[in-house]
């Protein structure tokens, strides 16, 4: 059996096979009464009322009506899918947690990615924050890492969530706006939350708009524990780093996959689950010695903190690959249910009040929208070790315990099902020594707000900072209220003078007066996406053409992407299929009305002289590759394929001497007269790899509006 086939069998392994269920061949009632006609019901002559012995109507109608349960209040809008975790080697020194312990362990995971702020049909590509939760079936109980993509929080203390969230979602009297932070309600809050301004820098990043779920790093975001054979506590952070890097879209093009493709992430994931490009993840941690606790100038019971990289590298444990879509998005992507609070022996909690509060929430919420104390039982959320306890009845209680006893101790049933001893697996908090008084107070070590604010600005690279101050315009531009803005303006001034006055341009006010807090100059090179991985594996590439496209190139391209797991799409002016300059039938996969540019990561144009006059002619083609140029995005073209490119209105790119010898300029790439294809291909994939080219001149974007704005300020320093 191939490697590959082996991991498919193992996930499939997962006790969820007992409950998978294909249609039947015929229709019956839950109950199993064969149904001869579901069309009609059952009426008192033709035109007559329905009648109530209609059995078969009324169970449908009933079931129908109650189809729904609650939606997540937040992490409404998700996308599941299966896959495995395994150690690279044993972990045990530092936990006895046997998932960890052996680099032979394939333990299943279910993994949900989800979009906070917006309701379970709103869409993907919206700026917010991902979560990124992880269900590890274990031999010793199900272990969840509930996290998201961003590494800090926006508040210290659980009790501020509802708060919180209350003021993201839509404003309670016209329930608008829908997933998306900027209206007043949010900024009101944020801006007067000190402590949630290190994560709005982050909500105002990149990192904010992900190009999908796996180019999408994950976080732990609280401080853990790790507990080994020997009892001995050391405190853990996680991280989940993609294997292709980190990468994002940019705004405009979000919002407008928003509309073009709503399920933009759901189906990117389906999709390259489909087609063999496995995301996949690195597990990594970050160990702190218990003694060390308190040597940060930070507290890391602090989740509005990160501990930098350079400080405490991140060691790589494992890696997660996810290979397999759920055969139903009901049973276990929604009634999937995450809790911080399961645990395995090996792994304990810290003090951290956010994730105190966790503890309780997720399983209190789970109760509420699964409506029963038997949820663990669904088939997504079963263990898959045994399980037994003396908790009793409940809704869809789906077991028939037969033991007589459902108590402990017992005489009667032999005093089982017994506890564990410790040596045995029994679980057993770690013994941390607790004291103190009684208090409703926050820890002064909580109080720096700002410092690792600027530490990620100073962090970003000037494209980077470009984009964010750019979000805080789009953001705070919605909010009419000048003394929310103001109040953002004071906060921003704390993380740094310049970022303020160049928020406060684009918002038409005065910077603030106040003198700005000194920036301390730090960075952390992990926190920027500009030093990511580069690869082109699982990059999606619009193919432009028409009847009578060049057969020699399109094919040549073609076959190279897909041989580096780039997939294609030929994007034509109709449907059905076309024919090349060989004869050669070529079937169409999107018309220029079925799909947009924003939905790919770059674009070629083979040559043929019938095609490109038609794609001319036809005008969508000029705008679909000037608004990808827009965007950033490589783009490639031969033949007569440069005939479009150049009328695309691409500021920057010199079309002048194109001939047969390649030019490749900003990330397009074009030769009129390719000779050497091999060569051509080569830099048109090493540009998919770079995935973005963010020195194009691109008129109306903040990288030239700030780059004009420095040589203005530059000329101004001159003359004075
Ligand atoms: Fe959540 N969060 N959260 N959260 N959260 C929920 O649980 C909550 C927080 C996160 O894919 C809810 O099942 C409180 C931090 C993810 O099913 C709820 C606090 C982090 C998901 C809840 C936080 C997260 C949720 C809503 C403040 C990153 C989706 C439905 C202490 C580390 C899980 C549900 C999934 C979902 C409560 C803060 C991540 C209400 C009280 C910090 C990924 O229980």
């Amino acid at each position: 059996m191939s490697e590959q086939n082996s991991i498919d069998e193992q996930s499939k392994n997962h006790s969820l096979d007992d409950y998978r269920k294909g249609a039947g061949e015929e229709m019956t009632t839950n109950d199993g009464q064969k149904i001869n006609s579901t069309d009609d019901s059952l009426k008192a002559g033709g035109r007559g009322p329905t009648l109530l012995e209609d059995f078969h109507f009324q169970e449908k109608l009933s079931t129908f009506d109650r189809e729904r349960i609650p939606e997540r209040v937040v992490h409404a809008r998700g996308s599941g899918a299966h896959g495995y975790f395994q150690p690279y080697e044993s972990m045990a020194k530092l936990t006895k947690a046997k998932f960890l312990a052996d680099p032979a362990t394939k333990t299943p995971v279910f993994v949900r990615f989800s979009v906070v702020a917006g309701s379970r049909g709103s869409a993907d590509s919206v700026r917010d924050v991902r979560g990124f939760s992880v269900k590890f079936y274990t031999e010793e109980g199900n272990y969840d890492i509930v996290g998201n993509n961003i590494p800090v929080f926006f508040i210290q203390d659980a009790i501020k969530f509802p708060d919180l969230v209350h003021a993201v979602k839509p404003e309670p009297d016209n329930e608008m706006p829908q997933a998306s932070t900027a209206h007043p309600s949010f900024w009101d809050f944020i801006s007067l939350i000190p402590e949630s301004m290190h994560m709005i820098m982050w909500l105002l990043s990149d990192r904010a708009l992900p190009l999908n779920f796996s180019t999408m790093q994950g976080f732990g975001v609280h401080t853990f524990r790790w507990v080994n054979a020997e009892g001995k506590s050391r405190f853990v952070k996680y991280h989940w780093k993609p294997l292709v890097g980190v990468h994002s879209n940019v705004f405009d093009e979000a919002q407008k996959i928003a509309g073009k493709d709503p399920d933009f992430h759901r189906r990117t994931l389906w999709d390259s689950i489909e087609m063999g490009n496995y995301p996949e993840y690195e597990l990594g941690v970050q160990i702190i010695e218990e003694e060390d606790e308190l040597k940060f100038d930070f507290d890391i019971l602090d989740s509005t903190k990160l501990i930098p990289e350079e400080i405490v590298p991140v060691q790589p444990i494992g890696k997660m690959v996810l290979n397999r879509n759920p055969d139903n998005f009901f049973a276990e992507t929604e009634q999937v249910a995450f809790r911080p609070s399961n645990i395995v022996s090996g792994i304990d909690f810290s003090d951290d009040p956010l994730l105190q509060g966790r503890l309780m929430s997720y399983h209190d919420t789970q109760l509420h929208r699964l409506g029963s104390p038997n949820f663990a039982q669904l088939p997504i959320n079963r263990p898959v070790c045994p399980f037994s306890n003396n908790n009793q009845d409940g809704r869809m209680q789906m077991e028939i315990k037969t033991s007589r006893v459902n108590y402990s101790p017992n005489s009667l049933g032999g005093n089982l099902p017994a506890p564990v001893a410790e040596a045995d697996g029994g679980f057993v908090h770690h013994p941390e020594r607790v004291e103190g008084h009684k208090v409703r107070e926050r820890s002064p070590s909580f109080a720096d707000h700002f410092s690792q604010a600027t530490l990620f600005w100073n962090s970003l690279s000037a494209g980077e900072q470009d984009r964010l101050v750019e979000a805080a315009h789009f953001e705070l531009g919605k909010v009419p209220h000048l003394e929310i803005k103001q109040r953002m303006l004071d906060r921003f001034n704390k993380v740094d003078g310049e970022l303020a006055k160049r928020v406060a341009k684009g918002l038409g006010m005065p910077a603030p007066t106040e003198p700005a807090t000194p920036n301390h100059g730090q960075k952390s090179a992990a926190l920027s996406q500009a030093h990511t991985t580069k690869t082109a594996k699982g990059r999606k590439v619009a193919i432009l053409a028409a009847d009578g496209v060049n057969a020699a190139q399109f094919s040549m391209i073609k076959q190279s992407l897909s041989a580096l797991h780039i997939s294609s799409e030929v994007v034509s002016l109709f449907g059905g299929s076309i024919v090349n300059t060989e004869g050669g039938k070529i079937e169409v996969d999107k018309t220029f009305l079925t799909t947009a540019s924003v939905l790919y990561d770059a674009i070629y144009v083979p040559g043929g002289e019938q095609s490109i006059e038609a794609l001319i002619a036809h005008g969508d083609p000029l705008s679909f590759i000037h608004e990808a140029f827009k965007h950033f995005k490589p783009m490639a073209a031969t033949g007569e394929g440069v005939d479009l490119i150049s009328q695309a209105d691409l500021k920057g790119i010199d079309f002048g001497n194109v001939n047969g010898k390649m030019s490749s300029q900003l990330g397009v790439i074009v030769s009129r007269d390719p000779a050497d294809m091999a060569t051509f291909t080569t830099t048109f994939v090493d540009a998919i790899k770079e995935h973005r080219f963010w020195t194009r001149p691109v008129p109306g974007t903040a990288s030239v509006k700030a780059a004009a704005a420095r040589m203005v300020s530059q000329k101004q320093q001159v003359k004075s």
